[in-house]
């Protein structure tokens, strides 16, 4: 299998997050992560782990605003230069505001008033290494999307995997979140649009919500968020049942929101139901949302998917048949994620 993987990741590794509760405590969503995974990955037979092409800034503008990518692309810089002179270097280590947007019709001047308005939620620190390492996150993604085409055409039962940080399904047109800057899964799906209809399977804990955003009002991407109803758990505000697109789109994105305690017989009851709806689409490719963090020992989660349950998954999600690129999302326990990933995948080797 096709493995899109790059070091360029390790550029973001902020300092912190803030946990519901108010702790500050190391952010989960770390370099490590990936590291686990390739170690993995190396002891198989079926990886051919390469680096990314450099897709440029098009295929992003696709999906994401011009004002929200300039933002992305300056805030560091603007942010240390907005530092008072008597500040120490120390006291500026992220750009993380404390002020959020609940309505999104005005535009502040500042650089931190622009944070309030691009980002979520407090599991966003901008540092330095922020933006090279989330372009090359999603050029891992599209390289992905390419290896399953050649020339103009899809390859039929091929697969390839993105591994890839920091993770892309809570971003949305123009606001981070989630630990998502860039949405990966949806830069590459838009990018497989040119050879027909695309499906996306967000297997992911938490519900896919940037997705969600992003394809709401479009018929040809079908967007399908398996995860933990948002009415417990993050990201709270959409994921919900009565969420079904708008305009054209309308029926073209489900979720399914699950309870806490939700265990393997559960979720591939539900995933049956996911993989009808992807089958009735007849979609030329399908992408795939790879997070673990639905495993039983995921320090965010509450299901108890096990690493029999991610082999299982991943095998009738392979019944589909359709070329398919896998883009690596959450997944939090590190001692347990480079072997579920690989019981995903094995099934696509
Ligand atoms: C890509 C992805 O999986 N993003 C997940 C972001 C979840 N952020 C919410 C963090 C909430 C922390 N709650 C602490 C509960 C500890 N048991
Ligand atoms: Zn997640």
């Amino acid at each position: 299998m096709k493995i899109f993987h790059t070091e360029t990741h390790q550029l973001h590794n902020p300092a912190f997050e803030v946990f519901d509760g108010g702790q500050r405590v190391p952010y989960l969503e770390s370099p490590e992560r990936l590291e686990r995974i390739l170690r993995a990955l190396r002891k198989t037979d079926w990886s051919d782990i390469q680096p990314p092409r450099d897709f440029g800034l098009a295929p992003l503008r696709a999906v994401h605003s011009d004002a929200y990518l300039d933002f992305l692309a300056t805030a560091w810089t603007l942010w240390r230069a907005a530092a008072p002179e008597t500040e120490a270097a120390s006291d500026r280590t992220a750009l993380l505001p404390a002020t959020f947007a609940a309505k999104r019709d005005q535009m502040p001047e500042t650089i931190l008033g622009k944070a309030g308005f691009f980002l979520l939620d407090l599991s966003v620190p901008i540092v330095e290494g922020t933006y090279p390492a989330a372009l090359a996150s999603a050029n891992c993604a599209l390289s992905a999307a390419e290896s399953i085409s050649l020339n103009s055409s899809l390859i039929l039962h091929n697969s390839s995997f993105a591994l890839c940080r920091p993770p892309g399904h809570h971003a949305g047109c123009e606001i981070a979140g989630g630990y998502c800057f860039l949405n990966n899964a949806a830069i590459a799906a838009h990018w497989l649009t040119r050879f027909g209809k695309v499906a996306i399977l967000d297997v992911d804990y938490h519900a896919g919500n940037g997705t969600q955003d992003i394809f709401y009002s479009r018929s040809d991407v079908l967007t399908i968020s398996i995860h933990a109803d948002p009415a417990f758990e993050y990201p709270y505000y959409a994921g919900y049942t009565n969420e079904t697109g708008a305009g054209e789109g309308i029926g073209f994105h489900r979720n399914f929101p699950l309870p806490a305690g939700t265990d393997d017989a559960a979720y591939l009851q539900t995933l049956d139901l996911a993989l009808e709806r992807i089958a009735a689409h007849a979609s030329s490719s399908l992408i795939i949302s790879l997070g673990v963090d639905a495993y039983e020992g995921d320090p965010l989660g509450s299901f108890k998917v096990t690493r029999a349950g991610f082999a299982e998954i991943g095998r009738r999600v392979r019944t589909l048949g359709l070329p398919s690129a896998i883009i690596m999302e959450g997944g939090y326990n590190t001692d347990a994620l480079g072997e579920n990933v690989v019981a995903f995948l094995e099934n696509f080797a």
